[in-house]
């Protein structure tokens, strides 16, 4: 976390308390500021040394809110913010996660019934006592209730596009060290899950003190959690990081072992029984000839686990064709037929990142994107894409702002869209993203419509309707006959909001009818559709489209998140429209 980053996260704690405390305005000039500061280029620390005066520099932060940064840099805290922390002892972070409880229910909630943590909001909420709370009802309660469980799992575990690019960091750096031989993420991370509990890595090598030491020195590490002989756990990020060290001839097994899941493993290890044999963390052993058939049990020590002759283990593929399977791909490793279609051969041939040819909805400053319509297409001809295509908001509830498209408006970007074409490598085609409202209509006319090369639909608002009607919604949206791509299909937000629950099924089938591809959007806070979506999606035999949704050139590389996502729901190639040249794509549009 930069200074800026703590600083920002700070001054919104004081906008949270302010609020909660019913002061007025100021809490919104605190949230500027905050949201500011983490912008600004320079490091805050910097601006708070040159006085007061350097800090109010920036952008809607005024002077009382800059003698407090300086207060903050120079003493390590802010007294009034810790007067309001005194005043309300609250888990502000925690119970604001719950959807539908802001700062003011916070509030209101510790004077009347005390409630600091999320296990006290659970508890009066279950009490009931909540309702009996004036200007609360038995409906915001039994919403409170509701949404607990996925407030508690947001607080627990990490998006993997925060976790990702700290795996990578960590990567990089144990490969540099001399007595690494071979270093590799393992668990959740390498399945490439939308959410981590924590970051797995696994390193090979001969040694282990230098390896442990080389951990807890990473300059990335804010704290070491734990340093023993053969594993090692820091924190980074806010993300806790376990490091084993295994011998390199027994790093295949270790691999498979410590990449799970758990019903992944349980799996293959019965196959394994099955043939006389043992799988465990050091190896796939042959066990036929051992008298004991106890011996090297799972509370054995490591000595009397290496048991029998060891017949894989040194690498992952090995263990897997030693138990007649083909290797499996980690985003598979669920045990959802994965380790059936392994041993029967019919292992689909997944899309790999490679295989994207272009990207299908992106934005450009027409929209609230912040770069030209050529500056994305060159970024997108720079990636080796052979086409792109532009897809601005089109005008609707839920867009931000003023910034979506009216019919005026996208008719004269299709000028712009052609003049910028004439300035870049690639094709680039004039898209849309059109915006379904609550009931499955558009804001946008057919006319304009049907004039686009591309039509993505989008929902937008009214996230929070009933599964019924996020069904119809979706259904009519997918059917309408100018809807190419149905957009972040259900809207949610991982550990933020969940977005629409639809009946895939219904929503696939309607895509497969109406030859309407169904998004992965690769933006690390969306991963919508998620794996199980995409798998009905690919069994249904729909289409699938993966795209960034970038609003700058450097999100065009999160569509990384996007084929590991739709690898999970078994996607091959051929199922992935951008991964089809531009005829195919065009033909796919007619
Ligand atoms: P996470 O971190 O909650 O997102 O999920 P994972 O899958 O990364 O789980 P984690 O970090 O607890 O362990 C990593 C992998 O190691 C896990 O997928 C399976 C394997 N593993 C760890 N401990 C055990 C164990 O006691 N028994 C078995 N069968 N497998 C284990
Ligand atoms: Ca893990
Ligand atoms: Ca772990
Ligand atoms: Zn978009």
């Amino acid at each position: 976390m930069s200074r800026n980053d703590e600083v920002a996260a700070l001054l919104e704690e004081f906008a949270d308390l302010l609020e909660a405390t019913g002061v007025e305005y100021k809490p919104t000039a605190y949230r500027r500021a905050a949201e500011n500061v983490r912008e600004h280029a320079a490091p805050i620390e910097g601006l708070a040394a040159e006085g007061e005066d350097a800090v109010a520099e920036i952008d809607r932060v005024g002077d009382a809110i800059a003698s407090k940064v300086v207060e903050y840099v120079e003493t390590g805290e802010i007294e009034e913010l810790e007067e309001l922390r005194e005043e309300l002892p609250v888990d502000m972070a925690g119970l604001t996660a719950v959807e539908g409880v802001g700062p003011k229910t916070v509030g209101s909630l510790y004077e009347a019934l005390g409630v600091t943590t999320l296990d006290e909001l659970e508890a009066a909420a279950e009490a009931g006592e909540i309702q009996e709370v004036s200007g609360f009802g038995a409906k915001t309660e039994e919403n409170i209730l509701d949404n607990i469980p996925f407030a508690r799992e947001a607080r627990e575990r990490t998006r993997l596009g925060d976790a990702r690019p700290v795996a990578d960091a960590a990567l990089s750096y144990l490969a540099d060290r001399d007595a690494v031989e071979l270093v590799e993420v393992c668990g959740s991370i390498r399945r490439w899950k939308d959410t981590i509990g924590d970051i797995d890595l696994l390193v090979a090598s001969d040694a282990r003190e230098p390896i442990v030491e080389a951990l807890t020195d990473w300059p990335e590490a804010d704290a070491t959690i734990e340093a023993g002989t053969g594993k090692a756990s820091v924190r980074a990020s806010g993300t806790r990081v376990d490091l084993r060290i295994v011998d390199p001839d027994e790093f295949g097994a270790a691999l498979q072992y410590f990449t799970g899941s758990r019903a992944h493993n349980v799996a293959v290890r019965n196959r394994a029984i099955d043939r006389d044999l043992k799988l465990n963390e050091y190896g796939l052993f042959d066990i036929s000839d051992v008298d004991d058939a106890d011996a090297g049990g799972d509370d054995a020590d490591a000595d009397a686990r290496r048991v029998g002759e060891r017949v894989a283990g040194e690498t992952e593929a090995g263990v897997y064709e030693a138990l007649d399977m083909d290797p499996v791909p980690p985003e598979l490793r669920e045990d959802n037929g994965e380790v059936e279609a392994a041993a029967a051969g019919e292992l689909p041939l997944l899309v790999d990142p490679d295989d994207l040819r272009g990207d299908l909805h992106t934005h450009t400053d027409w929209s609230d994107g912040g770069f030209s319509i050529a500056e994305m297409a060159r970024a997108a001809a720079e990636r080796g894409y052979d086409y792109h295509v532009v897809t601005d908001h089109a005008a609707g509830p839920g867009i931000f702002g003023n910034t979506g498209l009216d019919e005026d408006e996208i008719e004269s970007q299709a000028a712009a869209v052609a003049e910028a074409a004439e300035s870049v490598d690639i094709p680039v085609l004039h898209g849309i993203e059109a915006n379904i409202d609550a009931d499955g209509d558009f804001s946008t006319d057919d006319e304009t419509l049907a004039a686009l090369d591309l039509v993505v639909a989008s929902p937008h608002s009214a996230l929070g309707q009933d599964a019924e009607a996020a069904t119809d919604r979706l259904v009519r949206a997918v059917k309408h006959p100018h809807v190419d791509v149905l957009g972040h299909p259900t809207g949610r937000l991982i550990n933020e909001r969940p977005g629409l629950e639809p009946d895939v099924e219904a929503v696939v089938a309607a895509a497969v009818d109406a030859d309407t591809a169904i998004e992965v959007n690769a933006n690390p806070a969306r991963l919508d559709a998620d794996g199980e979506f995409v798998r009905a999606a690919v069994e249904a035999g729909a289409t699938i489209a993966v795209n960034t949704d970038a609003h700058a050139p450097r999100e065009l590389d999160n569509a990384r998140y996007g084929v590991h996502t739709a690898r999970r729901g078994w996607a091959a190639a051929a199922d992935v429209l951008n991964a089809r040249s531009l005829n195919g794509l065009r033909s796919f549009l007619l």
